[in-house]
């Protein structure tokens, strides 16, 4: 096994209180194993960058950090990589926003990123890139000289060329692509859609997983990521775990508890799905008093201005909703904007009879299948998943929705509440066996297999 080196915005270090998402603790685990090295943003400013890198090793993981201006977070992160790729990424071609100097800035973080890191590399090693925000890391790294195996994996959505093109420049982006071995996507949709870029964009010609692109050639693959299952069910059985359950068995009393948990983001169709469950309030009123939607939403990237407008938005559906509804004893939202420590998520999942998962576009959707994970096989929920996750690709047994019809959710949300117990455990029997079959360990292995055999014509 050769040496990993894995890249990515930031960098997750093993924490002592395990407080960790299942791709850190994967990645880690990875990096353990092969003696690797993780690379990435400090997530601290200085006033000028300066290009030194600080060394870090905790429990067996070892990383490599650089700060960056604040003119480099404004540009790089908060502009091109999430103003202008995050949104075009889902299909939001209305809400992103380019500036030439998000583009300029995203290449030259890019570039202070390539700098240190081309030194570090040794021959033999395994390059693996991550997400939008590092997309062309191999191209950069090649003018460096360098020669080793270079896979990237986008986390995202690809979008279809006809929003693409939308983008200034879009070509530049595609093409420094061509610097990777492997490209890894997480369904055959997004595969498609990059594939007819480079086929129709770029003049590229493919042959079973390979592009050819004006004489690069790269393998472009699916992939889909995984939860870590096993280390999931560890934390169901932990003191935290326990303590969260009994409040919540307090709490609901005989009420029905739906959950949602999201980063706050318009991807994720908050909006919607608070309308959905208006509907369903409407539509269904024996549910008033006895259904309760959990709906836990932590802030995330605070400093564009979308991600404000979402907030102000889900207050005021969510105020406007329990307004109209609620009783002296009883308010059908619960809506919380704070996250929750995974023991924590795993308590409140199982507490739920239905799990609602409904992004307007997501590359996979991890909570979908951590609500499986969570769930009692002797008395499972029920999932219900938007259609236009990555995750439904492989979770057909869920209750497949549109997330834009509220009618149609608010009859899922109903069929899922109504569901018999037969039915809810052959549905759960299969979605568990796939997603204890292909978790974040399944998928680093193969991803990382997929670039080690991928033959080089460098
Ligand atoms: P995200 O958009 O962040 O990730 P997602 O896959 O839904 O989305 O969640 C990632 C993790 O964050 C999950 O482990 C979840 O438990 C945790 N999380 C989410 N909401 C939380 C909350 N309210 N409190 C505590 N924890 C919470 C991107 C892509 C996804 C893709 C992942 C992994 O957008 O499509 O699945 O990367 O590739």
């Amino acid at each position: 096994m050769s040496r990993l080196i894995v890249v990515s915005n930031r960098v997750s270090m093993p924490s002592p209180d395990g407080s960790q998402g299942g791709l850190a603790v994967a990645l880690q685990a990875a990096l353990r194993e092969s003696g690797g090295l993780w690379f990435g943003w400090s997530g601290r400013e200085v006033e000028e960058f300066n290009g030194s890198v600080s060394f870090e090793e905790s429990d067996g993981v070892r990383s490599a950090v650089v700060d960056l201006e604040p003119q480099d977070v404004e540009e790089y992160y908060n502009g091109f990589a999430n103003r202008t790729l995050w949104p075009l990424f889902h299909y939001r071609i209305d809400i992103a926003k380019y500036n030439r100097s998000f583009g300029s800035g995203y290449e030259r973080v890019n570039k202070r990123f390539a700098e240190p890191l081309h030194v570090m590399i040794e021959p033999e090693d395994t390059i693996w890139i991550n997400d939008y925000h590092l997309i062309p890391m191999a191209s950069l790294l090649r003018e460096h000289g360098i020669k080793n195996k270079i896979g990237f994996f986008l986390h995202t959505p690809w979008p279809p060329t006809r929003l693409l093109v939308s983008l200034p420049h879009h070509e530049r982006l595609v093409r420094s692509m061509f610097g990777y071995d492997v490209v890894g996507f997480q369904t055959g949709e997004w595969l498609e859609s990059f594939r007819h870029y480079c086929e129709n964009e770029l003049g590229g010609t493919i042959d079973g997983d390979y592009i050819t692109v004006d004489g690069q050639r790269l393998r472009a693959v699916v992939c889909p990521i995984g939860i870590d299952f096993k280390n999931f069910i560890d934390s169901s059985e932990t003191d935290l775990a326990h303590q969260l359950a009994e409040r919540m068995r307090v709490s609901l009393r005989q009420l029905t508890m739906i959950v949602g948990v999201d980063r706050l983001d318009y991807s994720k169709g908050l909006q919607e799905r608070l309308v959905s469950f208006e509907h369903l309030l409407n539509a269904y009123p024996d549910l008033h008093r006895s259904v309760v939607l959990v709906q836990v939403a932590p802030p995330s990237r605070g400093e564009v201005e979308q991600y404000r407008h979402v907030r102000e938005e889900l207050n005021e559906l969510a105020g406007r909703i329990n307004g109209m509804f609620a009783e002296v004893d009883w308010t059908p939202i619960r809506y919380v904007n704070r996250g929750y420590r995974r023991e924590e998520l795993t308590a409140l999942y199982r507490a739920a009879r239905v799990g609602l998962v409904t992004p307007l576009r997501d590359g996979m959707n991890l909570v979908a299948k951590e609500y499986i994970a969570a769930q009692d096989p002797e008395d499972p929920g029920v999932l219900v998943l938007s259609r236009f996750a990555g995750a439904a690709a492989q979770m057909q047994d869920a209750l497949l929705v549109n997330p834009y019809a509220p009618e149609e959710v608010a009859e899922a949300i109903q069929t899922a509440l109504k569901m018999p117990l037969a039915e809810r455990k052959a549905r759960f029997q299969t979605l568990r066996e796939g997603v204890e079959k292909e978790d974040v360990h399944w998928w680093r292995e193969k991803f990382v297999n997929m670039i080690e055999e991928t033959e080089t014509i460098r």
